[in-house]
């Protein structure tokens, strides 16, 4: 299952070149290439799901997280601590339409709180958003 126009797909067919981290028959990893923090890490299954809601197969689910900890041991996150991301959406900004599993880690992240969401937060009056 992948789709043709799909950079992820290229990726994990081995079309585009990409800073991998990891690989076996279910999944590929790779550095993210717009790092947001010293260690940005995607985890993605090879077939193609546009997101987490998209019908993936529970067993490929297991598979893409059961990672998670393996690869941020393999990255030196563990003891600092990482957060895990998947957005899912437009309103959660996700833009590249292939399921992927962000780690983050490196350095202190901090909540994201209401104040960075903007209009849409729930205490939006408070930021003078409305
Ligand atoms: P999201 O906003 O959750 O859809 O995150 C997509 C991420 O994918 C974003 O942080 C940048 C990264 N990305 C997009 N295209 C490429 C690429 O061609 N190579 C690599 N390594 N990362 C990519």
């Amino acid at each position: 299952m992948q789709d043709e126009n799909c950079i992820f797909c290229k990726i994990a067919k081995g079309e585009v070149p990409t800073s991998k981290v990891y690989e076996d028959d279910t999944c590929i990893v790779f550095d993210d290439n717009d790092p947001l923090m010293p260690v940005h890490t995607l985890i993605i299954p090879k077939d193609h799901y546009a997101n987490i809601g998209d019908g993936v197969p529970e067993e490929t689910l297991g598979h893409v997280f059961g990672l998670v900890g393996k690869i941020a041991e393999m990255k030196g996150v563990t003891e600092g601590g990482y957060r895990v991301l998947v957005n899912t959406g437009d309103d959660a900004s996700q833009s590249v339409k292939h399921l992927h599993v962000h780690i983050l880690g490196g350095g202190h992240m901090p909540r994201p709180n209401d104040q960075d969401w903007g209009p849409a937060a729930t205490n939006a009056a408070k930021y003078g958003y409305c």
